[in-house]
């Protein structure tokens, strides 16, 4: 709790505070119409009827009288009530953007009275963290068409938006298709700020993305799938499904909303270089011409 002072020199002698103090000085709520309270006290008595006012920015209303209908934005303080707390009802105002880290609003207060003690534009400040709930987006995707054994193809996993230092996000990615990964394919990630990945030759793949101490992280995973050479004819062909595993409002960490996906990547085929082998059926040949 901050001892919101302020200092007077009264005729070169004495000292005198005013203070207004609030408690607590931070709060989290959540946007989508979510409350918290505090409250306001004066310090000292004053000597006349004290008024403080308060200014919520974006993001949240205040409510200073829970009996009246409506937000109302002042406290009364008298000579004898000064010192009883008065609640104020804060609620978050949705929005429809995903929010990095939430949103960070101020509510400050001001005091006036004809007690000069109490003439204070700046009595101190409350800070509300408004907690996101809009989903993050996650768009897999990659160029059309297939992989011809020994080259490779790019695919990319990309976020709607960098995370920040609090927030995290594994995003699971499901391999199909009759090709085996590991085997017949290998796949390889590019550094990143930010992003790690996991198991991407074997097991359940992922690719996480988390926010640094300061910044935001790379917003694009680029991975590389390299088509295995081998000199097995694969007549039946081979291919490759790759897609997002189940992301949901409960996804990733501190990321509120959790996230959603968008898979842009369409199943593609890994073009056999052994298929070009001649077998004597296909030539035409001729006797007497050979
Ligand atoms: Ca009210
Ligand atoms: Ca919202
Ligand atoms: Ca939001």
């Amino acid at each position: 709790m901050r001892d919101n002072s302020l200092q007077l020199q009264v005729k070169g002698t004495a000292i005198v505070t005013a203070p207004v103090t609030l408690a607590p000085e931070t709060l989290s709520v959540a946007e989508d119409g979510g409350t918290g309270t505090y409250t306001v006290v004066l310090d000292t008595q004053p000597t006349d009827g004290v008024t403080v006012t308060l200014t919520a920015g974006t993001g949240v209303t205040v409510d200073t009288d829970s009996v009246s209908t409506g937000n109302q934005n002042t406290l009364m303080f008298t000579t004898s009530n000064w010192n009883t707390a008065q609640t104020v009802t804060v609620t978050g105002v949705n929005d429809a953007v995903d929010n990095p880290g939430g949103r960070s609003v101020s509510i400050g207060h001001a005091a006036s009275s004809t007690d000069s003690n109490y003439v204070i534009a700046d009595a101190g400040s409350v800070t509300v963290t408004v907690t996101d709930d809009e989903a993050t987006a996650v768009t897999l995707a990659g160029a059309a068409g297939d992989v011809t054994e020994g080259s490779s193809k790019t695919f990319t996993v990309t976020l709607g938006r960098g995370l920040v230092s609090g927030e995290s996000l594994a995003v699971p990615l499901s391999f199909g298709g009759t090709a085996t990964r590991g085997t017949d394919y290998t796949v390889t990630g590019a550094a990143a700020t930010g992003v790690t990945y996991q198991n991407l030759d074997s097991g359940s793949a992922t690719v996480t993305f988390t926010g640094p101490d300061s910044g935001a992280t790379a917003t694009t995973a680029t991975l590389t799938l390299s088509a295995t050479t081998d000199s097995v004819t694969e007549s039946s062909g081979e291919t490759v499904d790759i897609s997002l595993g189940t992301l949901s409002a409960n996804s990733g960490t501190g990321l509120g909303g959790g996230a959603s996906g968008t898979d842009n990547l369409a199943e593609f085929s890994i073009t056999d270089t052994d298929g070009v082998t001649i077998s004597e059926s296909t030539l035409p040949l001729t006797e007497g011409h050979a």
